[in-house]
């Protein structure tokens, strides 16, 4: 046995209660979070500075006792790496300013050079120093599509419509796109790795916008080709990978590949029935409706105790929300989360 109860789960050993770390679980809803952010206009230029981001990544583990740290950075900084032009202004989600938007604009990319990113892998050694000895730090990237899809549609949106009819009208040039990101995200990981993270999450927070099929075609092809290249590399072999699909249409045991420690549920998941027919071949996180926390303390302690229950004997089980906390929480409430996940 380690001293983690988080990478004890996943290596499906048993805890006396779970694990506890959360999506998001540095930023905008904590106050001391909003004390540093509001020194930097693009949030961007706070992911540069190492020592502050160690100082983020920190925070929830000061304040809450969590068992997991998640490096402090963005799954944006790929494609700002490839030249795109990535902004974070005021009261604004992530925005491009020279989006990938016609097949020339993939064949004249700058090719990746993960030394560009060096501000994260000294973000990944600050946070290490940091951090008490036994409290693992994850490390993270993007799916290659979920990188693509803000990359074609220049920020955020609700509908993705430009990447959609990017993928009708050029499914080659996407798929070229897609391998470059995959090849990116592979020595990006390998590179957090190479700087003390001791796990890693890919999330595929675009998942639902794919059919079932073209989630195969599109996203999890490429996610595979990146934990495949993972587990071939001495460096990297021995790293858990956790997987992140956001309600995707296709169902998560059909999913499940073998190179995946864990798989991260949504809160629109079914715990129950995933976790009887996956029977501990593989650590489950996750699937608490981040929504929850904006309910009464009852509301909150029924909530995490129907999921502990029916994890109880499972012995990988890693407690988490179903997806990021929003803003507008109040810490307060993440605490009773927490103590009723204790107990
Ligand atoms: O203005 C601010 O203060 C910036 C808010 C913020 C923060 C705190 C952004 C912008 N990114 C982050 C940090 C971050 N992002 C972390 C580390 C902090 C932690 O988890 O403790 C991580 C792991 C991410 C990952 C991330 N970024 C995802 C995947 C997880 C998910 O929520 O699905 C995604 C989709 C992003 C893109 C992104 N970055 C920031 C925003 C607001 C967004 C979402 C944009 C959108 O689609 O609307």
């Amino acid at each position: 046995m380690n001293d983690s109860k988080f990478l004890n789960a996943l290596e499906l050993k048993p805890n006396s209660t779970p694990p506890i770390w959360f999506m998001r679980q540095a930023g905008r809803y904590l106050p001391e979070y909003q004390e540093i952010r509001k020194n930097y206009s693009n949030f961007l230029d706070m992911c540069k500075e190492p020592k502050t981001c160690a100082k983020l990544a920190l925070q929830p583990i000061e304040r809450f006792d969590l068992d997991a740290s998640i490096l402090f950075s963005d799954i944006l900084t790929i494609p700002d790496a490839l030249d795109l032009g990535l902004a974070f202004h005021e009261g604004e989600g992530p925005k491009f300013s020279n989006p990938i938007s016609k097949p020339e604009d993939i064949n004249t990319l700058i090719s990746f050079d993960e030394n560009t990113l060096s501000y994260v892998f000294n973000a990944v050694e600050e946070t290490k120093k940091l951090l008490p000895a036994d409290l693992p730090l994850i490390g993270f990237c993007g799916s290659p599509w979920t990188l693509a899809a803000y990359s074609i549609e220049g920020g955020g949106s609700k509908d993705f419509k430009k990447t959609k009819n990017f993928m009708q009208d050029h499914p080659s040039a996407l798929h070229d796109f897609l391998e470059i990101l995959c090849d990116a995200c592979y020595r990006y990981l390998r590179q957090q790795v190479l700087s003390g993270v001791n796990a890693l999450q890919i999330f595929d927070s675009w998942a639902d916008l794919l059919s079932a099929q073209e989630l195969e075609i599109f996203s999890l092809q490429y996610t595979k080709k990146i934990t495949q290249k993972l587990k071939s590399d001495p460096i990297t072999k021995n790293i858990p990978i956790i997987l992140f699909e956001k309600d995707p249409r296709q169902k998560i045991t059909d999913l499940i590949f073998d190179d995946l420690s864990c798989i991260s549920l949504h809160w629109k998941n079914d715990i129950e029935a995933i976790s009887r027919s996956v029977k501990n071949n593989i650590a489950i996180q996750g699937n608490l409706n981040p929504m929850i926390l904006s309910e009464s303390d009852e509301i909150i302690y029924q909530e995490v105790q129907r999921i502990c229950s029916i994890m109880f004997e499972y012995p990988g089980f890693i407690f988490n929300l179903g997806h990021g906390i929003t803003p507008d929480i109040n810490p307060q409430k993440v605490q009773t989360m927490i103590k009723a996940a204790r107990e």
